[in-house]
């Protein structure tokens, strides 16, 4: 079992979001504002649609948090929709099977989950999948995840992204050390560092816009301050590249996954790839295990073994563009048979800007998790000892070799 879980609810025009986290240790101080303050970004970025205007998402605790600390118990947030009141009657839970309602959708869109979910769950209106498929599930996961960064970020750790890629202009930007990264990316309208491509961008956007298109891309995430030794090389599911690929891919519209070097290592030589490995006696922290082990580059982006490094963890993550077209595809009738176009309902141009916001959610999920792993733990109090006490530890190997060095 993982040491930490967390389970969503809810479709996309229903009552709202269910979020559950368990396995957070006792004594993590939490707010609400923390956890909305994600669910906002994940509403920002040039190219949403007119839902994010009706949308201003906020969670209510349910239970797992008393007097702004962890119990320990299961965490469940709730998000409600205020769309409902538009929908209430379209989504009623009450009715009759097979009655038909307004806003049935039975021409499917190429690239959604529309066509394969109704003959799957033999449903004969697309809706029934959609609702689900939505990204607007991934409103709750931004939840669980602010949870899983709010541990992180106790123990030194910094998660922040940024777009790397848009419609195929690529940026460039440089990541600042520490953790000031989401304080720059979230700045921009496209959260990016670079701002020649920004503009670009936006007009590439404001384009496909008009021309009834949807665009998609890249973003990054850099994780700053992890500890050496998450995860592990002994099983292939304990392995954190398998754990963060399989977690990242789940994100709806994402095709890719690259770490570090990403699949620019697979068409270099080994000697322009792996980053070497240096003695350095500098004046880094006693408990910091890279002491005297430095090394030159970070082409493994943080991960070698399927363990972190130590070093920063970057990992990219590609989206193709939304299923939902306003100059529509061509499709079939679920009803009739014909050809038709695919429905267009109201959506959004691009939403790589928010995926970003989502997959740093989901990357702090996953080391949080390798984390606890780790350290075990029932309260932030053992976590923060068992930690400290491995990395002494594992930090004590170079002063030993160094006062051994000394003597002879
Ligand atoms: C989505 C379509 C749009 C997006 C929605 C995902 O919603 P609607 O159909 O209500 O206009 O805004 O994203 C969200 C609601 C969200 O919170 O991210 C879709 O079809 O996937």
């Amino acid at each position: 079992m993982p040491s930490l879980r967390f389970l969503t609810a809810g479709e996309s025009h229903g009552r709202g979001l269910v979020a559950i986290i368990e396995g957070i240790p006792a004594g993590l101080p939490i707010a609400a504002e923390q956890v909305d303050h994600d669910l906002g970004r994940r509403m920002q970025g040039y190219g949403r649609g007119a839902r994010m205007k009706i949308e201003q998402d906020r969670i209510e605790w349910l239970s797992g948090v008393r007097a702004g600390e962890t119990l320990g118990s299961p965490i469940a947030m709730l998000i409600r929709n205020r769309d409902w009141a538009n929908w209430e009657e379209i989504m009623a839970a009450e009715g009759t099977p097979g009655e038909e309602r307004r806003r049935r959708v039975v021409r499917p869109r190429p690239g959604h989950a529309d066509l394969v979910g109704v003959l799957k769950y033999d449903r004969h209106d697309a809706r029934d999948i959609l609702e689900r498929a939505s990204a607007r599930e991934t409103a709750a996961r931004v939840a669980c995840g602010a949870v899983a960064r709010r541990l992180l970020a106790e123990l030194g750790v910094d998660v922040g992204s940024h777009l790397v890629s848009l419609g195929g202009i690529r940026a460039m930007g440089d990541v600042p050390v520490g953790a000031g990264l989401n304080a720059l990316s979230d700045a921009s309208p496209v959260r990016t560092l670079d701002p020649a491509a920004e503009a670009e961008m936006i007009a590439r956007i404001d384009q496909a816009k008009r021309d009834g298109d949807t665009l998609g891309g890249e973003i990054e995430v850099v994780v700053q301050g992890l500890p050496v030794g998450l995860g592990s090389h002994v099983h292939w599911d304990r392995k954190l590249d398998g754990r963060l690929a399989g977690m990242l891919m789940s994100i709806p519209a994402v095709k890719g996954v690259e770490i570090g070097m990403g699949f620019e290592a697979a068409r270099r030589p080994g000697s322009e790839v792996h980053d070497p490995i240096v003695a350095a006696t500098d004046d880094a922290p006693p408990n910091d295990p890279r002491a005297g082990f430095r090394r030159v580059g970070n082409n493994a982006g943080g991960l070698e073994g399927g363990m972190t490094t130590g070093e920063p963890l970057v990992v990219r993550v590609a989206m193709k563009p939304i299923a939902t077209l306003m100059s529509p595809l061509k499709t079939v009738n679920l009803d009739t048979g014909a050809e038709a176009n695919a429905q267009s309902e109201r959506s959004d141009v691009t939403a790589v800007p928010a995926m970003g916001v989502i997959a740093e959610a989901l990357v702090a999920l996953v080391l949080a998790d390798a984390l606890l792993e780790k350290t075990g733990g029932d309260s932030m109090t053992e976590v923060r000892r068992n930690l400290d006490a491995f990395l002494t530890q594992a930090g004590g190997r170079w002063q030993a070799i160094a006062e051994r060095e000394a003597d002879a």
